[in-house]
């Protein structure tokens, strides 16, 4: 039976799941740093509804949740479930294979206690397009009463939303086969809550368009948005940045479609963001996925700069051909991207590119070699390197599926960041080892100063700080920077399943070695940080100016200003004037020696850390004497204030 529609308050929760951690918690964060475009689609969608009262008299009221960064507010959820006169939904949004494990546990709590539950996104889609029957966790899932949605679902958005106030959610919606026009699509929102949690307030993501004509056997886009690109109009995306400028100061996005050069309207969308710069003075910045051969496009680098591209994600993928040959990737000619990275720096854009490790042909050795290429010949200002996976959605996984390979069953681990199957030569730990090498390699400090110092000053703290998103992700949060935020949280009553929930006893246990290694990592990596600034700073121009000058005085002083003629040169004017004091031999060369010092700019900070080992060497060995050197302790710990003061600042301030 239908009931009657009246005017209730009808809750739409838009969730996205994070995932759990190799111990089973929420990986959840203070700050975030990119966000998630497909949270903001539902909500654009969600708030379309809303204002165009599709629902009548509905009263529809959103609650946007991102357990990137915000706790999974369950016990809310039930108590507004039991009020009587109101309705709630919950949504999982975009939930793909690594989110899975962690979105059904939501799910399925939420249908214990009879709470309606959608879930959609890359996992339900990959699974649902490439098997014809339903996968045993998605059937789980519908059996306990969740509505499983494959597909887009603009257009259709009010219908499932009517469906759920209805009470007539249906088990399974299929709508693979029928890809929406993006054209006139509501745009996606971000909703205004997100700005303080996130690293960068000013961030939006729109996805121009979807679909790519490509055909990579890794790829899930191609066999779940399709091979031909359909995208939003330049005016509605023109609009949207407008809207957000203006309400909310973004000023600064993610376009992330999976490849922006093949989008048929890139000059048209180009054009518009052109005329929003020149002519309205909007003049934003943003990051765009290309492939490799985009360079030759005639006019996309250009219009691209021109437009406010600041930054480019390459899906290079491997340095090995046969790789490429073997995922069909064939578009990717290796000789050709140097040339590739070359011309985006030319235009000044700064480039990142996704480097899978894991193809059949690597071996530990010929990855080791590949990666010192990469380093030293193409040169990209950044990589992205993933493990190879089988993701579902992708015909590698669909052929897996069908020859019984083995794989690894715990979704959990579809992260790109785990071995999730036999490696033909990279087996007993090589694989993860040259995996892990790979970003220590490329995130050397070695690298990272060439990086920065080909760096045009103009990007300078861009990459800069990007350098230190990704360095902070691998080498202190220990995950992706896909993944990671910045300062991670733990919830200790949020425990996956399979873990036993510690008492509070001895989470704190657990935690208090946790943060205090997280701290001293933090002030490790601060530390290299300030170093790679040092020798990397680009100067400003009365800097550089005032260096010179001081330079030049230093070689005058040197060459012409001996002690002894100083000293001789105030002894005469004492005879001029006997109240001049004719200065000591030492403080003439104290005073020296510090115009000397001002005039000596710091490049590194390494003598002040082999000063620090080398007393905590002796403090350890009980030289006390020799450590209580309080002078040169305090001098040097000055100096360290002095200069983490200037770093800190030049970080804020981005160097202004
Ligand atoms: C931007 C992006 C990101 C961003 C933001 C994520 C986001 N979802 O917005 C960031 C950087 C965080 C990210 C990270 C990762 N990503 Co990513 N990402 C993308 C990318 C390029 C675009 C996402 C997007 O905006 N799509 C557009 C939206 C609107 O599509 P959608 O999510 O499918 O949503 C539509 C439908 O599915 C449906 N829908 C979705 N949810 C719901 C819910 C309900 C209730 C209903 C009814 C409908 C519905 O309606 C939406 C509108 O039509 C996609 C590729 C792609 N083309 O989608 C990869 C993609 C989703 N990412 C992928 C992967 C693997 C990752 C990482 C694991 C990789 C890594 N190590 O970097 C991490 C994991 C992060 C995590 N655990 O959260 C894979 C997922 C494949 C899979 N089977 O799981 C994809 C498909 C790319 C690929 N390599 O194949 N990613
Ligand atoms: S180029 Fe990228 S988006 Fe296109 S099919 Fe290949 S991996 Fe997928």
């Amino acid at each position: 039976m239908t009931p009657a529609r009246h005017p209730v308050a009808f809750h739409v929760f838009l969730v996205r799941p994070s995932k759990y951690d190799d111990e089973g918690f929420v990986i959840r964060h203070w700050r975030a740093v990119v966000p998630s475009n497909s949270l903001a689609c539902l909500y654009g969608l969600t708030e379309d509804v809303r204002q165009r009262r599709v629902l009548g008299e509905v009263d529809l009221r959103i609650h946007v949740v991102d357990e990137a960064v915000n706790k999974m507010p369950l016990d809310r959820i039930f108590r507004l479930n039991r009020r009587a006169g109101e309705r709630v939904l919950v949504c999982l949004v975009g939930v793909q294979t690594n989110q899975f494990c962690r979105a059904a546990d939501i799910a399925l709590a939420l249908r214990r206690k009879q709470v309606a539950v959608m879930i959609g996104g890359f996992h339900i889609s990959g699974m649902l397009a490439m098997f014809p029957t339903v996968s045993p966790e998605i059937q789980q899932l519908v059996d306990a009463g969740v509505s499983v949605v494959a597909g887009e679902v603009e257009h259709r958005w009010a219908d499932l939303l009517r469906d759920a106030y209805d009470w007539k959610l249906k088990p399974i919606y299929r709508f693979l086969d029928d890809l929406p026009d993006l054209s006139d699509a509501p745009r996606p929102i971000k909703h205004k809550q997100f700005p303080a949690k996130h690293v960068h307030s000013n961030y939006g993501t729109i996805d121009c368009s979807r679909g790519c004509p490509f055909n990579c056997s890794f790829c899930t886009i191609i066999n779940i948005q399709g091979r031909k690109s359909r995208y939003r109009s330049p005016e509605c995306i023109v609009e949207t940045i407008r809207q957000a400028y203006r309400d909310s100061g973004v000023n600064l996005y993610f376009f992330t479609d999976d490849n922006f050069a093949r989008n048929p309207a890139w000059k048209e969308t180009f054009d518009r963001l052109i005329a929003l710069r020149e002519d309205e003075g909007i003049a934003i910045e943003f990051v765009i996925q290309a492939d490799i051969p985009s360079h030759k496009i005639r006019g996309f680098i250009d219009k691209a700069v021109r437009a406010g591209c600041c930054t480019v994600f390459i899906g290079m993928e491997s340095l090995n051909p046969r790789n490429l040959q073997t995922a069909g990737k064939t578009q990717n000619r290796v000789q050709e991207y140097r040339a590739s990275i070359g011309a985006w720096h030319h235009a000044g854009v700064t480039t990142i590119v996704g480097y899978i490790i894991g193809f059949p042909h690597d071996t530990e050795g010929s990855v080791r070699c590949d990666i010192r290429r990469l380093v030293r010949e193409v040169q990209p200002d950044q990589a992205s390197f993933f493990m190879m996976t089988p993701l579902p959605g992708s015909r590698d996984h669909q052929c897996m599926i069908e020859d019984g390979a083995p794989m690894e069953a715990d979704y959990n681990r579809f992260d790109c960041f785990h071995e999730t199957m036999p490696h033909p030569h990279m087996k007993d730990g090589a694989w993860t080892r040259a995996y892990a090498e790979a970003w220590r390699r490329f995130y050397s400090l070695e690298n990272m100063k060439a990086i920065l110092s080909r760096t045009r000053p103009e990007k300078y703290w861009d990459v800069f700080y990007n350098l230190f998103w990704y360095t902070n992700s691998i080498v202190n949060e220990g995950t992706h920077p896909m993944l990671a935020g910045f300062v991670r949280l733990k919830d200790r009553v949020s425990r996956r399943a399979c873990f036993p929930q510690e008492s509070r006893l001895a989470h704190l246990r657990r935690r208090i070695p946790e943060i205090c290694e997280f701290l001293r990592g933090t002030l490790r990596l601060t530390l290299e940080m300030e170093e790679l600034w040092l020798a990397t700073r680009k100067r400003s121009e009365t800097e550089v100016r005032v260096l010179e000058e001081l330079a030049l005085m230093r070689a005058e002083l040197r060459r012409s200003l001996r002690i002894s003629e100083l000293q001789a040169a105030y002894a005469r004017a004492k005879a001029q004037m006997p109240s001049i004091e004719v200065p000591s031999r030492l403080s003439l060369f104290r005073e020296q020696a510090s115009l000397l010092r001002v005039s000596r700019f710091r490049q590194t900070r390494r003598d002040l850390a082999r000063f620090w080992i080398a007393l905590r060497r002796r403090f350890r060995h009980g030289k006390i004497g020799t450590v209580l050197r309080v002078d040169r302790i305090a001098l040097n710990a000055l100096r360290e204030i002095r200069l983490a003061v200037g770093f800190l600042t030049a970080l804020m301030t981005g160097g202004s």
